[in-house]
């Protein structure tokens, strides 16, 4: 019965046409189904030669929930498929109508789940670092409620992680500033502190939400802890800039 809303997303994706919410059709549309549906959209893309390389965290800071009016942290699944190298172009005509928001990327070196705490995280952590998220919501105009974004897998798109790796430095990691400038214009600023007030928590609720269906954050996955700023929307032939401690993260659209 929730296939037809799978199916409907994947197209979504494949026409580069957004959509109404489900939830005009489904206005019953539960969390857990909602769930479903993203599980099941991520099957058809493993089964379509894709590979499952992390998980993201979504609506972490009250600045990006206050930006899709949706106050829940929610998460979803990286596919191999949406990374995008640093230094890369990055191709406007992949997404319907993309956006770009600055994450803390971390990457873990031994698995978690079930039961994790922040001193697990603290532990197992391999990187820390900057990162882009590209979001592409498959509903018209980014509206949505809760189980829309759920469904659509957290308008997930695309990402870009950096090079510098904080974890030596993990007690200041919360005040590193951070802002991106669209064609030189600074147009958000913003610390990882905006994370739930301290980002790793992110990596906690992710891993111990996994462990509740039996799946865990595996060493080397990517996760995208939650965007620290709102969103900006992007069109061919605008520069992108992040400017962290230590690195600049930034892309041409093409
Ligand atoms: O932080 C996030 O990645 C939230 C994604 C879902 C809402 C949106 O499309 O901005
Ligand atoms: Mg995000």
């Amino acid at each position: 019965m929730l296939s037809q809303w799978v199916q409907s997303l994947q197209q979504a994706v494949r026409d580069r046409k957004a959509r109404s919410p489900l939830t005009t059709e489904v206005p019953t549309l539960t969390i857990e189904q909602a769930y479903e549906i993203q599980s099941a959209g991520m099957e058809i893309a493993l089964g379509a030669k894709d590979s499952l390389c992390g998980y993201k965290m979504g609506l972490t800071s009250r600045a990006k929930q206050r930006d899709v009016n949706v106050y829940e942290p929610i998460r979803g699944y990286l596919l191999s498929s949406m990374e995008i190298q640093k230094g890369d172009a990055v191709v406007r005509d992949r997404w319907i109508h993309p956006r770009v928001e600055p994450e803390l990327a971390v990457v873990l070196k031994s698995p978690l789940g079930e039961g994790a705490t922040l001193r697990d995280v603290i532990r197992s952590l391999e990187f820390a670092g900057p990162a882009l998220e590209i979001l592409d919501s498959r509903y018209e105009n980014f509206s949505f409620s809760l189980p829309d974004v759920i469904a659509d897998n957290t308008s997930a798109a695309g990402f870009i992680v950096g090079r510098t790796n904080w974890i030596d430095r993990l007690n200041e990691i919360g005040r590193f500033g951070v802002s991106i400038r669209k064609n030189g214009a600074v147009e958000r600023t913003g610390a990882p502190a905006a994370v739930l007030g301290d980002p790793l928590l992110s990596v906690v609720g992710l891993a111990r939400a996994l462990g509740r269906e039996g799946k865990r954050i595996e060493a080397g996955m990517v996760v995208l802890t939650g965007g620290i700023t709102a969103s900006i929307a992007f069109e061919k032939g605008d520069l992108i800039e992040s400017l962290w401690p230590g690195e600049d993260l930034s892309f041409r659209v093409v």
